[in-house]
Formats: C-alpha cells, sequence, structure tokens
C-alpha cells in the first residue's frame, strides 16, 4: 500500500495548503487507496525520517518500491508509474514536465516569499518595503502563465499533474488580493476545485485536523 506523510495538526491559515494534498488529489485522481502516516511530535527531527525526506518536511513517499521527497517528485513517480496525468505522447508528456519545473522553479518561489511577508514576518517593518516588489513579479508571471493558458482549460491539454501544482500553488494566494486581476487564473483554479478527486483529498486532509483538535480538546 502506497503511503504518505503528512501532520496532524497544522493552524487554520495552512489548511488545504499543506503539500500532501497534491499528493492526496493526484491519487484520488487516478483512484489508488493510500494509507497517511501522520507524523508524531518530534518525529521530523528522528534519523529514521530525515533518512526519508532529509529537510524533516511533508510530504514523503513510499509505494513499496519506491521512497522519495519532494512533491513534484512524487507527482512524477505517481504518473509515470501509472501512465495516467502525463499527457499525450512524447510531447504531451514533456509538456507536462516542463510546466511542473515551471510552477515550482519560475513561479512557487515568488509566492511562497509572499506568505513569507504577509504571514510568517506579518508585521515586520521590512514586509512593507519588500512586499510590491514580491508583488509585482507574482501578477508578472500570472499574466505570462494566463497568456500560455488562453483557451485552454489545462496547462498541458488533458487535466494533468501540472494542473494539481499550479492549482496549489495559486491557492497559497488565497489570502491576498492578487487573483482577483486574473478572471482567466480564477476560473481556471475553480476548474480545479470543482473535480472530485480534489474535494476528497481536501476533506481527507481537514478531517486529520478536525479529528486531532477534538482529541486536543477532550
Ligand atoms: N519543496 C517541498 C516543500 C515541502 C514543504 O515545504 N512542506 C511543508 C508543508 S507544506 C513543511 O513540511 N513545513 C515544515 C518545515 O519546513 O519544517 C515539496 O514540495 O515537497
Amino acid at each position: 500500500m502506497t503511503v504518505i506523510t503528512a501532520f496532524p495538526w497544522v493552524p487554520k491559515f495552512a489548511r488545504g495548503l499543506v503539500r500532501d494534498l497534491r499528493i492526496r488529489w493526484a491519487l484520488e485522481e487516478i483512484g489508488l487507496p493510500y494509507d497517511v502516516h501522520l507524523l508524531q511530535r518530534g518525529e521530523t527531527d528522528s534519523a529514521e525520517y530525515r533518512s526519508w525526506q532529509p529537510f524533516g518536511q511533508v510530504p514523503a513517499y513510499d509505494d513499496g518500491t519506491v521512497r522519495l521527497f519532494e512533491s513534484g517528485a512524487i507527482l512524477l513517480r505517481i504518473a509515470e508509474e501509472n501512465g495516467r496525468l502525463l499527457g499525450d505522447g512524447e510531447q504531451g508528456k514533456w509538456a507536462v514536465i516542463t510546466w511542473v519545473m515551471a510552477i515550482l522553479n519560475t513561479l512557487e518561489p515568488h509566492i511562497f516569499q509572499l506568505a513569507s511577508t504577509d504571514i510568517f514576518h506579518k508585521g515586520e517593518g521590512w514586509t512593507a518595503e519588500r512586499r510590491p516588489q514580491i508583488v509585482e513579479m507574482i501578477e508578472k508571471r500570472l499574466r505570462e502563465i494566463s497568456d500560455a493558458l488562453g483557451d485552454k482549460d489545462w496547462l498541458a491539454g488533458e487535466f494533468s499533474i501540472a494542473d494539481i501544482l499550479f492549482v496549489h500553488a495559486l491557492d497559497a494566494l488565497g489570502h491576498s488580493e492578487i487573483l482577483q486581476g486574473f478572471p482567466r487564473l480564477t476560473a481556471y483554479r475553480d476548474r480545479g476545485h470543482g473535480r472530485p478527486a480534489y474535494q476528497t483529498a481536501l476533506q481527507a486532509q481537514l478531517r486529520v485536523f478536525e479529528a486531532t483538535e477534538k482529541e486536543m480538546s477532550a
């Protein structure tokens, strides 16, 4: 049975944003059952976990044949192994891989910087000066991706792992005003959210946090 790791609890702002959701979503799209290993306090620092996920982060993944980490790599493994969510033919497959790299490398670092200023360093003096530059860069990238998307439903033909990454990256902008200026991308994100596999995956992640909260308050 495939196993992924996840946190038993995160603060409210992070719910739906933790990256195990990407893997849950892909597995739900394909219809593959999986187990979730919830990391207990201190476990992320254990030598055993670090030998699986060197940064002590989630998600990590084990399908019995391959054990790896990094949400992008995990999505590629799942798609490749199952011949799903990876485009059509050689060109289609490489278009998906290219978009996977583009979302992770060319877009997401800027989005992470926004989360850093708005959430992790909220209220610190330097953020007021830095934030407009970050927003400008994110908007530039979003304009470029929106142009590349054009009238298509998905980034590279059929729905693929690149769309899982892009929709989830857009979700990390949910606390900001940025997406309001991008109706095409808002519609794209909503299309992603409308997929039954996304909803199943999201509810599964949220249920864990709710169950932990119940346990803590019992
Ligand atoms: N590039 C990694 C990032 C993983 C990551 O940032 N995971 C977060 C949760 S979404 C985490 O575990 N944060 C806790 C930490 O960094 O210690 C991936 O895509 O898998």
